[in-house]
Formats: structure tokens, sequence, C-alpha cells
């Protein structure tokens, strides 16, 4: 089976699989539906094999697709990729049905993705039109300027996540005539919409193992990423799990050879230019719809893209005829 059409489906299948828990008010079993779905879809995966680099967490707190497992076609002498993972990105706005949530994976060439720890990130993904702004060495505000002059005018269009930590940064954009979309959760999704041409960038503190997915899309679609790791202790500098986070992180990074001050972009978190990423909606919104379910048909808003080909693609998932012509695949819809 081709290696995109499993990856296309792993993230259609995990659309479906969190259909009937959303707005349900539990975010953890509607996040275990999705892992379990694609847990499954990439178990059926033959002539490769993948390896996640940035999972759903580590071995001990993970079930499934936790960072180092490897899935897929388990023969010695298939390939294996690199892949990051995010089953349900967007959790809360998941269960509770609000915009925002989707199914995403990235594969790359093996040990090309770097594994980014569970901590925060600042990002800047810029369009493939204003890409050579993306620079985050001198300041967002400096790098907008610079985005406003190369686009010769002050409205172009922002999407930043909406929390207290980027009140002033709002605050500023605005005033410099900057057109601001809020969304209360899920920049990899903001993303997709920068590549479909509905914003010029996105900017926010978010968490960095989305990073990864977010460096895979810039690299697929041409557009460009920027971003630097941000310790606990600057989001949340008086939580008392603070002190034991920082810990974490120094930790975590000297291991991977990285400080906090390191301006990273998007090939410094995958090193292979023909990375691929997939996605589908689940509450989506912007330019990706909600899954839905009608007279036995599931409706799916999915997105890949590839060495600069971007596909937005509407699936229909016809239960009845799947399960009496592919029974190898009705599994995934039983439940
Ligand atoms: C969320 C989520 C984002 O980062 O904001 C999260 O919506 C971290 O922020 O899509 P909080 O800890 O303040 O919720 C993302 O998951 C990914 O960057
Ligand atoms: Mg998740
Ligand atoms: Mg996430």
């Amino acid at each position: 089976m081709n290696k995109d059409i499993i990856l296309l489906r792993t993230v259609e299948v995990a659309a479906i699989a969190s259909y009937k828990y959303i707005g349900k008010k539990n975010k953890n079993i509607l996040d275990g539906a999705a892992v379990e779905a694609m847990e499954k879809v990439l178990n059926s995966a033959e002539g490769f094999s993948i390896k996640v680099v940035n999972g759903e967490g580590e071995l001990d707190n993970a079930p499934m697709l936790y960072s180092g497992q490897i899935l897929g076609d388990k023969s010695t002498k298939v390939p294996m990729f690199d892949v990051c993972v995010d089953p349900v990105e967007g959790t809360n706005p998941a269960a509770s049905n609000f915009a925002g949530s989707i199914a995403t994976i990235a594969i790359s060439r093996l040990n090309t993705m770097l594994k980014l720890p569970e901590m925060y990130m600042e990002k800047l993904f810029v369009s493939n039109q204003l890409k050579d702004c993306a620079d985050l060495q001198h300041g967002i505000i400096a790098c907008v300027q610079k985005m406003q002059k190369k686009a010769k005018k002050k409205d172009i269009k922002a999407i930043i996540l909406d929390k207290p930590r980027h009140n002033e940064i709002i605050k500023k954009l605005d005033k410099m005539g900057v057109i601001v979309r809020l969304i209360k959760d899920g920049d990899v999704l903001a993303a997709i919409d920068v590549v479909n041409g509905e914003a010029d960038f996105v900017y926010g503190i978010g968490g960095a193992p989305e990073g990864g997915l977010m460096a895979s899309l810039a690299i697929s679609s041409g557009c460009k990423m920027m971003a630097k790791l941000v310790g606990y202790d600057q989001v949340w500098p008086h939580e008392k799990e603070t002190k034991q986070r920082v810990e974490y992180e120094n930790q975590a990074l000297q291991k991977i050879n990285l400080s906090f001050e390191k301006y990273l972009d998007d090939n410094d978190l995958i090193k292979d230019p023909r990375t691929r990423f997939f996605a589908a909606g689940i509450t989506a919104g912007g330019t990706l719809k909600a899954i839905d379910y009608l007279n036995g048909k599931y409706y799916v808003s999915a997105f890949m893209s590839s060495h600069g080909v971007i596909r937005n693609i509407k699936s229909v998932y016809d239960i009845d005829q799947i399960n009496a012509l592919k029974p190898e695949i009705k599994y995934l819809f039983d439940k």
C-alpha cells in the first residue's frame, strides 16, 4: 500500500474514531480513541515501518504512540521513517466542540527529526510569499514590520493563540494595522490556514513537539518556520511545579545539545526536504472542516503537503460499502 494513502488514512481514521466523543467533555477518552485508531492503521502498513520521534509521551506514561515506538511492517528489509504525531492536536476544543482540533502526522527519512522535549516553544510560521521576512532574531515586531514592507501594506493577516501571555503582542499588532485572528487553541491548524492563503503568519508560544509538525508543513509547502524554546518559568513563573519543570527542561536540552537562546528554523527541526505532512479535521475551523457523519457515511476534510504539492481533500467513508468490499479494514470502524 502506498505510503501517502496509509498516512492519509491514519489521520482520517483518527478523526472518525474521535467523532462520537466530540463535545462529550472527556478529552482522555477522545484522545485514546484517536490514538488507538492511528496505531491500528500504522501497524497495517506494508513495505515500510516508522519510528515515533515526537509522540504522545514517553514510554512510561503513554500506552501507545510514545516517543521511540516502532510501528508498521516489522520485516527487517523494509525502510524505516521518522514521524511526529499528534492524534488529537487540540484535545480541549475537541472535547468541548469548539473549533481548533485536528489529527495530524508528519513523516521524514530516518534520523532526520529532532526529538523535542515536552515544553513550550515560541513559533513563527510565515507564508510562502513573505517567507524571506521570517526572522525572530530582532523580535517579532521587527519581523512584522519587514513583512508589511514586503507585502506593501499594513493590513497583513495574523493568527495568534488567545492566551494571556500574548496580550501585549496582540495590542501592538492591532496598533500596527495588522488584522489579528484569535484562536483559543490549535496553532498547527492555523499554520495549515496560512498554507491555504487565509493568513500571512501564525505567531505565539505553544507546544514544542507540535513545532516538529509545523516544521514539516513549512518545508513541504514552501513556507518558513522559526522557533525558540521557552522555559516553563517564562510562561508560568509562580506555579508549584515550575521549579521541577525547569529542571526537567534543562536536562532534556542538555541531552540534545540545545539552549534556550538558540533560534531554530524548520530545517533544524527536520533535516529532510522531502518530509510530508498530513492532517484531518476533528472540530477544525479555518480551511479544514469538522468531521461529520450522516446516514452511514463519514465526511472527512483532510490535508496533505509534500515537496511543494498542497492537497485539500474531501473524503467520504461509506461504512457499509467498506465493510462489504474491504473486510481487511472493517475492524477500523467497528465499535
Ligand atoms: C495549546 C494548544 C496549541 O500548544 O495552546 C498548547 O492549543 C500550549 O498552550 O495548539 P497552553 O499550555 O497554554 O494550553 C499547542 O498545543 C501547540 O502548539
Ligand atoms: Mg494531542
Ligand atoms: Mg497537541
